[in-house]
């Protein structure tokens, strides 16, 4: 931060303040990561000046020698971690890399099935608000009422019912380990493609602490800065290269074209122009630690840690969806603590507690009020909390809860809440 130091108080401070922020608030959004220095390096190097357009050794501008590398180690650590023989790591988010699953495997106005966004699942699955629920005709499953998890028989009766051409399965609130096997064969016998979409628990998966979705799915999406740990983006994988099945041929030579080829021209130049090579750099740091053995420790205490603040929340009579929580994040249901999402994402707020209201299953409350939260232990496990740091965890929220609107308790919470991380030094070579 040196030079913004000189030449741009305004924003040095800035950026000053949000490193503060985030060293010294309780983090719990469950997208949310803290990106280690070495990807924050690579983000802002001096791969954000090249223009890449194109792939490694088929670019449109001169000078790529060294972004290919860059790219190919990107990609070849990619399909390590995950066991996938393809590979796209230019999408500049997730919603990007979602698009460009719609643009090559289904047309305007084609059925997709996908999970119903109070339920758990993506603005992208098929929001009304989104292009996805825009352009194509969009049925959504959700989770059984009584259970809270995804009822697989009714997954499969809508299926059969909708005939959709492609299923999506994959959540951004769902909290609980998911069948890819049953969801293929489901899809199967409607005659759809099945594309998983693992944003979320990308990272879990990654070191098989959660199913596999790789050798079940047609194709995969993630983004890259959730549990995975890398800088912000998105990424395409396939367990395995295919034909494409829509009949596109090579123009010269009429070889029907591979699943790759045409995911390829999808995301360039179908959606995107210039790759962001710092990212994409970045990206391939963070796979590189995510290969390291202790990203698999890491993972562990993230499943640990979430686990037993889930055991705590219910201790404390929160009223959890499906009861608790096989990955990163937990649903938490306000209603019988007479708190709004809203009041109390804004409560935990003023308490130095950074978390986010969220839809519930069947929720009567609009997706500005809600009537939940949901919490994530990726970040927390990050700066080193462990299993009995969720006693604090469990005790600050229900504190909040029990006490909206009282000011004196959100100050005495912040100020413990503050000391508690100090005691977890963060980013110590980026403060001033
Ligand atoms: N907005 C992200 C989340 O919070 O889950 C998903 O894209």
């Amino acid at each position: 931060m040196s030079y913004l130091a000189q030449t741009d108080t305004q924003l040095h401070d800035i950026i000053n303040h949000e490193t503060e922020r985030q060293i010294n608030k309780l983090q719990l959004i469950a997208s949310e990561n803290y990106a280690s220095p070495s990807v924050l390096e690579a983000t802002g190097s001096v791969l954000t000046n090249k223009y890449a357009e194109g792939y490694p050794s088929k670019r449109y501008y001169g000078g790529c020698e060294f972004v290919d590398q860059a790219e190919d180690l990107a990609r070849e650590r990619l399909g390590k971690l995950f066991g996938a023989e393809y590979t796209n790591v230019q999408p500049h988010s997730g919603a990007t890399a979602n698009q460009a699953i719609y643009f090559t495997f289904v047309k305007p106005g084609d059925k997709v099935l996908g999970m119903d966004l109070a339920h758990g699942g993506h603005l992208t699955h098929g929001s009304p608000v989104n292009f996805s629920g825009k352009l194509y005709d969009m049925v959504s499953y959700g989770v059984n009422r009584e259970t809270g998890m995804i009822d697989l028989n009714e997954v499969e009766d809508i299926a059969m019912r909708e005939k959709p051409k492609m299923i999506i399965v994959g959540a951004s609130s769902y909290p609980r380990n998911i069948d890819y096997k049953a969801f293929r064969e489901i899809a199967d016998k409607a005659g759809a493609y099945l594309w998983a979409d693992i944003a979320h628990p990308s990272g879990l998966i990654a070191v098989n602490l959660l199913n596999d979705p790789m050798p079940h799915c047609h194709v995969v999406t993630s983004t890259t800065h959730k549990t995975l740990r890398g800088p912000r983006g998105g990424i395409i994988m396939m367990g395995k290269d295919w034909e494409n099945p829509f009949g596109i041929v090579a123009p010269k030579s009429g070889r029907t074209r591979m699943m790759s080829e045409v995911l390829d021209s999808v995301v360039m130049p179908g959606i995107q122009g210039g790759p962001l090579m710092h990212v994409i750099a970045a990206k391939a740091v963070a796979f590189g630690e995510a290969l390291q053995p202790t990203f698999l420790t890491y993972q562990k205490q993230v499943k640990a840690n979430a686990a037993r603040l889930a055991e705590l929340m219910v201790a404390n009579g929160f009223n959890l969806i499906s009861n608790g929580t096989d990955n990163h994040l937990m649903l938490i249901d306000l209603h019988n603590k007479n708190v709004t999402g809203k009041e109390a994402e804004n409560a935990m707020e003023a308490s130095g507690i950074t978390l986010n209201k969220n839809m519930v299953p069947f929720d009567d409350r609009s997706p500005f009020v809600t009537s939940g939260i949901r919490i994530g232990a990726a970040a927390i496990t990050t700066r080193g909390f462990r299993e009995n740091d969720m006693e604090f965890v469990a005790e600050v929220i229900n504190t909040v809860i029990d006490n909206i609107g009282n000011e004196a308790v959100y100050e005495d919470v912040r100020s413990r809440v503050k000391d508690y991380c100090s005691k977890f030094p963060l980013y110590t070579e980026l403060t001033d």
